[in-house]
């Protein structure tokens, strides 16, 4: 009999345009045991349905920045537990949470009870200035999915692959507030690399387009999940 293979719990942490998205939805088309949550994606659905985490939310992301940790932790915890992925034998991927020390550290109490620890964490290493071409083209639909008009454009102009729904800008893709995310990511990239360092989890995967960081980043997640 063939051993299991193991169970990811994966952080994909990048700049933002690095391709946390792309790559995710990528590596997730060839291994579908993976379950991923978006914390920027569930926070741009809120704000279209207008609730009060979507209102809360509006205000900070249209500036750049970073909602409160305890109010996102609360947010990553209440998705996991909807979900049903905290029984220790689920594979999933956090796109883009966490994102400092102080939310890694309220991850660790929601997971641990359920033998569901963080187990391998990766950082999209992109030089900036390749970064700034692509948001320009970038156009994305309400479920997440993520084009670029020269990288992987939509097969119908401005219509989702899969829905044929009307594609949107978003809102904090101008260079103003492109500068300030880009500015905010690498203030709190080094810390949150040496706390996941010090677990002996944390990977780096550099490259200059996501053709070049897919089969790195895929190796590393099969090895991860070899029996
Ligand atoms: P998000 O939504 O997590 P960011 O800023 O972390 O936003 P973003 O912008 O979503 O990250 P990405 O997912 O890393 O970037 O990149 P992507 O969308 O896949 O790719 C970018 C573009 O490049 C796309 O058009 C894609 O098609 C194209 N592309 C990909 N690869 C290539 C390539 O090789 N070549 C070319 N030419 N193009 C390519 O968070 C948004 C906000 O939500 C709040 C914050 O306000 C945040 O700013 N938030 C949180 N706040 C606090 N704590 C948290 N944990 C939070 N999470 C979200
Ligand atoms: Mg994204």
């Amino acid at each position: 009999m063939s051993a299991a293979a193991k169970t990811i719990r994966m952080v994909i942490m990048g700049a933002p345009g690095s391709g946390k998205g792309t790559l995710t939805s990528r590596l997730l088309k060839k291994l579908p045991q993976i379950h991923s949550l978006s914390t920027g994606d569930i926070l741009r659905q809120e704000i279209a349905k207008g609730s009060a985490i979507g209102t809360t939310a509006k205000s900070f992301i249209s500036r750049g920045d970073l909602l409160p940790d305890e109010f996102m932790a609360r947010l990553v915890e209440n998705e996991l537990q909807a979900q049903k992925w905290l029984d220790g034998k689920t594979s999933f991927l956090l796109d883009g949470f966490p994102r400092t020390v102080a939310q890694a550290e309220e991850l660790v109490p929601v997971l641990k009870p359920h033998g569901a620890d963080i187990n391998f964490v990766v950082e999209l290493s992109v030089p900036p200035e390749v970064i700034l071409e692509r948001i320009d083209n970038r156009w994305v639909h309400s479920s997440g999915r993520v084009y670029n008009l020269q990288y992987n454009p939509p097969k119908v102009p401005f219509k989702d692959d899969l829905t044929g729904e009307p594609l949107f800008k978003r809102p904090d893709d101008n260079p103003e507030t492109f500068k300030v995310r880009l500015d905010k990511y690498f203030a709190e990239l080094k810390p949150i690399r040496d706390y996941y360092e010090k677990q002996g989890v944390y990977h780096v995967v550099r490259g200059e387009t996501s053709d070049i960081i897919f089969p790195k980043l895929y190796a590393l997640v099969e090895k991860q999940l070899a029996p």
